[in-house]
């Protein structure tokens, strides 16, 4: 299965995806079939797998006890080279184009491309944004680079475009694990009527009314990890939440 295509086939029917984060250092692996049953049952569409930080190296095993017990693809989402694991579906090829770190943009790129190429994973080419949500955020931290200010509608709009001009395939719009406050619905709504790829939005997402309203915006696919990691009966809401709206 091509996750990019699914993607773009989705956005042209106006279907929403839930794609439900796993740090896999956050994560303990014990209680993961217990989450994969969750997600399964909720129709959960995509787990994205990656962190900012590497605390342990179990990543290999959580990606593989993944697909061992169900069907929803596996999208890396990765903080680091080291976090492509060849027993995932796809991955997300950030470039962190709303920051001027040129590790981000590109050196850590060169630096992982053979690996990255014989992993036989497909590669999604993405522009990160990553936006203010209020508070730093270990991303914000760890990129040594500014976010775009959450008031700054136009900045996300430009850097978006310009993304997808330079030819990105997806566009990432998030203000970080656990931010404090999330990517307001205007800036969603801005970005995504200025770009046509689909346009992921995370970081800060607690509720289902709030996924709900994120789509309404624009938003293809919604985030979420740190609420979920504290209550896990969110899953169920946010996927009825989010597959309940079709745009016309
Ligand atoms: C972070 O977009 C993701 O990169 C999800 O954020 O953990 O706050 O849901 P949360």
């Amino acid at each position: 299965m091509n996750i990019h295509a699914s993607l773009v086939k989705k956005k042209q029917k106006g279907q929403k995806s839930f794609a439900v984060l796993i740090d896999p250092d956050g994560v303990d692996v014990s209680s993961l079939e217990a989450l994969i049953e969750l997600c399964v049952n909720a129709k959960v569409d995509y787990f994205f797998a990656g962190g900012s930080l590497v605390l342990s190296n179990h990543f290999d095993e959580v990606i593989q006890q993944i697909k061992e017990r169900c069907n929803i693809p596996v999208v890396l989402f990765p903080g680091s080279p080291s976090q492509v694991s060849k027993y995932a579906d796809a991955l997300l090829y950030l470039s962190l184009i709303s920051g001027r770190n040129p590790e981000l943009l590109i050196g850590q790129h060169v630096v992982s491309a053979p690996v990255v190429k014989s992993s036989g994973l497909e590669i999604v080419p993405t522009g990160y944004i990553v936006v203010d949500g209020g508070a730093p955020t270990t991303v914000s931290y760890i990129s040594n680079a500014a976010p775009v200010p959450a008031d700054k509608n136009d900045i996300a709009v430009c850097t978006a475009m310009a993304g997808e001009m330079l030819g990105m395939k997806l566009i990432y719009m998030d203000a970080g694990s656990g931010a404090k406050n999330p990517i307001t619905d205007t800036m969603i709504h801005a970005v995504s009527k200025n770009v046509d790829v689909p346009v992921i939005v995370g970081g800060g997402i607690t509720d289902a009314e709030k996924a709900y309203l994120n789509c309404k915006a624009g938003a293809d696919v919604i985030v979420i990890g740190n609420a979920i990691e504290k209550d896990t009966s969110l899953i169920e809401e946010v996927s009825r939440a989010i597959h309940a709206y079709q745009s016309l």
